[in-house]
């Protein structure tokens, strides 16, 4: 089973507000249906993240209110399901039988801060042969404190607990970089050991991101990496990356290990 996150700044400008890149979509969307074309065995779940939607609502809500009420949880999750929506519409154009499934309705925060997600039914959905589609979204906790799910977090998660082959992170970058990638001397790494991640300074990766970037993508990991899975980062806003990943040839990118 694969798991494959789309990144926020992938198919979204994060750089403004509400702003989809429909042609990366697009692209996007025949790429997966090429593969499945080719793999029609394949089990895949994808994932996408809030991108300058959900980042951008969230942000918005912390610099008025400082908090997250009951009217930002609605907001946010309203606003990520629009996203999700489109990217929906556009997969099941394109051929991807995708079932929308929305976060917040099976998963949310223990009080430990571990995170508990329902999955019977994403199993089910993809023994029939649909592609389960979920994103990075607002959710609660036991006590009813109101928290962000990022993509990554339930990315790493879902491919922890149905115990994915590979786990594929598509990103607007070409993989982890030693440092942030915009700074002179960041160089690109071809393989990162979890283990060594404290290594590495990262900043924010736009003003609206309020769940961490690439830092945050690799933290989770550890402890939900398994031996044999395989994990990559590499850059979707490159032609046929998404779909070389998916064969299992990234041409360019960061492969991830315990
Ligand atoms: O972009 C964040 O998901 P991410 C989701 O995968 C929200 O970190 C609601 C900001």
């Amino acid at each position: 089973m694969i798991v494959l996150k789309l990144g926020g700044s992938v198919i979204c400008d994060k750089s403004r507000p509400f702003a989809i890149r429909y042609t990366v979509l697009n692209r996007i969307a025949m790429e997966v249906a090429r593969f499945l074309q080719e793999e029609k065995k394949a089990k895949l779940i994808i994932i996408h993240g809030g991108g300058s939607f959900g980042h951008y609502v969230v942000y918005e809500y912390f610099k008025n209110k400082g908090v997250l009420d009951i009217d930002a949880l609605v907001t946010i999750e309203y606003s990520m399901l629009e996203l999700s929506v489109t990217i929906a519409s556009h997969m099941i154009a394109a051929g991807v039988p995708v079932s929308l499934i929305t976060p917040h309705g099976i998963a949310g925060f223990n009080l430990d801060n571990s995170l508990r997600i329902y999955t019977e039914w994403i199993e089910r959905l993809l023994e029939i042969g649909t592609i389960p589609l979920l994103y990075g979204d607002a959710v609660i906790s036991r006590n009813g404190a109101i928290k962000i799910l990022s993509g990554d977090v339930l990315a790493w998660e879902l491919a922890h607990k149905l115990q994915a082959d590979k786990l594929l992170f598509a990103t607007s970058v070409d993989g982890v970089y030693t440092s942030n990638p915009e700074r002179p001397g960041a160089e690109l790494l071809s393989v990162v050991r979890l283990s060594e991640i404290n290594k590495f300074s990262y900043d924010k990766s736009s003003k609206f991101d309020v769940t961490g970037g690439m830092f945050v993508k690799l933290k989770e990991g550890i402890g939900r990496i398994r031996p044999g899975m395989k994990v990559y980062i590499f850059n979707g806003l490159r032609n046929n990356e998404v779909y070389k990943a998916l064969k299992d040839k990234p041409s360019k990118g960061t492969v991830i290990i315990p």
